[in-house]
């Protein structure tokens, strides 16, 4: 059964937040939840390095038990330790950690005093207002908490997009071993890069007689066979994912890829424009003439079926219905940025506070991946969780950086931070010390409650300030985790603008925040957008194709985005 790292590091983290809720050493949990962060973001796949012989150990943050503990999970799917302590837990406890506001403390709190075990029991509880007169909550989280769970029966089963990828890719790696098979492709949702999806939905060519179906289902991923037929299939993974597999004949692959690309909305919209054509397009291809004698005029590729109803390419990211087949019509689609075209990234920590990897660490991973510049951009100390930056500490960092560059030529670290918003919207250091950097990326961290008007007011006076560049993750939502906060995102693009700062894109998959929307308002408006990873380790670099996707889906091509610009282009983008 191949073992994804995302399913280790669920298992991990469930021993940690177990862990937690039994009250054990927080140094214990502690190491438990950083190794689940750490082999869930680590860019190899774990089971495939011990099939090649490596040690994890080698791995920073992985020891020889931790190393031992993933072994087993690669090797059996499964961790007795987790079993162990699922016995000892009651119910499903660690269910209602996914509630936000609630933390493992919270839970043992909860269940100690009122007996609650599941989602079911906490809603219950609210509802009756038992939660309100415990010590450490109170009504307001205690309203928090109802709506949460309502909010979470609503939203239907969708997974985040990098999680996806972690079962696309080698579900499509083995599919295309299969005797027989010509081509293999992901299309639907997955394909248009939508930061979350709801099921995937494969395409495959393949030679007659082909036991592609036989082979899909019999997929080591796969929990339930839920219909098999000669061109159509459908699956149930391990942890839920739907699959749909159908076979197109070589003749209809474009058009079959193109519609099940989708999306609906604008397959919709393209079918209403060939019939006015005197057209018909569907799965099979574009077809032309009265029902008795219809004849196919095209199918084979996609490009070809946009061409016969008179459209350029549209790239699958934009095929939403939003303007995209208006935009073809009149030769005004975007050219989109792609990977290629960025020169740095603007927004990562380092081991100095929450991060993992050193300061050279990160820098020789930004010059491998091609870049010229790399913003270090630690936490403040307001932000506490984070291990966050005093004065002092910064000071010393900004020495090590000048010493570091000395090295260097043709790329350059930039002296950064990500200064906390204050809830009053003062920045978190003094004027005189973010001066002495080369650029701020500033955040919201905490005060999320705040109406619109105030969350908005409290940024726009944090962008008075001329320190402030960007402002960092704008909205604050965790996809599938944490809801955004209120703020009114057209009036910080206009202030922006006004000022001279930017928004970022944050392309860690749990945020891509701004969304896609807000970017193409941005753009819009004419206000550039940085696109930064986020990363808190080297192999965190790689997110950035996340980012891109994003703003692909945004409209944004290189010249929105202001690291495409050359390092002395960007250093004249920061200086207000
Ligand atoms: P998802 O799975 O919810 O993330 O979103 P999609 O877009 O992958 O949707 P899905 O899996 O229901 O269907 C895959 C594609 O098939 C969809 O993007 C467009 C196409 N499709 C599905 N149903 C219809 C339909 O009734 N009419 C048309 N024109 N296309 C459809
Ligand atoms: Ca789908
Ligand atoms: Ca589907």
């Amino acid at each position: 059964m191949p073992i994804h790292n995302s399913d280790i590091s669920r298992i991990l983290k469930q021993v940690a937040d177990l862990l937690e809720i039994k009250g054990a050493n927080p140094f214990r949990v502690r190491a438990y939840r950083n190794a689940a962060r750490t082999v869930g973001d680590y860019p190899q796949s774990m089971a495939e390095m011990l099939g090649r012989g490596r040690d994890l150990v080698e791995i920073s943050g992985i020891g020889e038990d931790l190393a031992g503990k993933i072994v087993e999970i690669v090797e059996t799917g499964r961790l007795k330790m987790l079993e162990e302590l699922q016995e000892e837990v009651p119910g499903d406890l660690s269910e209602l950690l996914q509630i936000s506001g609630l933390g493992p403390r919270r839970v043992a709190a909860l269940h100690d005093a009122l007996d609650i075990k599941s989602l079911e029991e906490l809603a219950e509880a609210a509802e009756k207002q038992k939660i309100r007169a415990l010590k450490g909550f109170g009504k307001k989280i205690e309203k928090k908490f109802l709506k949460e769970v309502k909010r979470r029966a609503k939203t239907d089963f969708r997974i985040k997009f990098a999680e996806a990828e972690q079962i696309a890719g080698p579900l499509q790696a083995y599919l295309e071993k299969t005797e027989g098979v010509k081509q293999v492709v992901v299309a639907g949702s997955f394909r248009r890069r939508k930061e979350t999806v709801g099921d995937l939905d494969i395409l495959v060519t393949c030679k007659r007689g082909s036991k592609v179906m036989d082979r899909f289902s019999s997929f080591e991923d796969v929990e339930e066979v839920l219909a098999k037929g000669d061109t159509k299939s459908s699956v149930r993974l391990r942890g839920g994912l739907q699959v749909d597999l159908r076979v197109v004949p070589g003749v209809s692959y474009g058009a079959a890829l193109y519609y099940f690309t989708g999306s609906k909305k604008h397959n919709i919209a393209v079918r209403r424009m060939a019939q006015k054509k005197g057209l018909k397009i569907n799965e099979y291809g574009v077809f032309r003439g009265a029902e008795e004698d219809r004849e196919r005029i095209a199918g084979a590729s996609e490009e070809e079926v946009l061409s016969a109803v008179a459209l350029p390419y549209i790239e699958p990211e934009l095929r939403e219905d939003q303007g995209e087949i208006e935009a073809a019509r009149e030769g005004k689609l975007p050219e989109l940025i792609t990977l290629d075209d960025l020169r740095g990234d603007l927004h990562v920590h380092t081991r100095a506070t929450d991060g993992r990897s050193s300061l050279r660490e990160m820098a020789d991973a930004a010059r491998s991946l091609g870049y010229s510049y790399l913003a270090i951009t630690e936490h403040s100390q307001a932000v506490r969780m984070a291990k966050g930056l005093k004065r002092k500490q910064l000071e010393q960092q900004i020495e090590e950086i000048d010493e570091l560059n000395e090295e260097f030529s043709g790329f350059r670290i930039f002296k950064g931070i990500e200064v906390d918003i204050l809830e009053d919207g003062a920045l978190d250091l003094p004027d005189a010390v973010l001066k002495k950097l080369d650029l701020r990326v500033c955040a919201v961290h905490s005060s999320f409650d705040l109406s619109v008007e105030k969350q908005t007011e409290r940024i726009i006076r944090a962008m008075d300030n001329p320190c402030f560049n960007i402002l960092a993750h704008p909205v604050g939502r965790l996809i599938n985790k944490r809801q955004a906060y209120r703020v009114d995102v057209m009036r910080l693009i206009e202030v922006a603008l006004d000022r001279g700062c930017f928004l970022e894109l944050n392309a860690h998959p749990d945020r891509l925040d701004l969304n896609d929307h807000h970017c193409r308002l941005a753009k819009e408006k004419g206000l550039k957008v940085a696109i930064s990873t986020d990363a808190h380790h080297t192999g965190g670099l790689r997110n950035m194709q996340y980012g891109i996707y994003q703003a692909r889906r945004g409209w944004l091509s290189k010249n929105d985005v202001i690291n495409t610009r050359k390092t002395a282009d960007l250093v004249k983008l920061m200086q207000r």
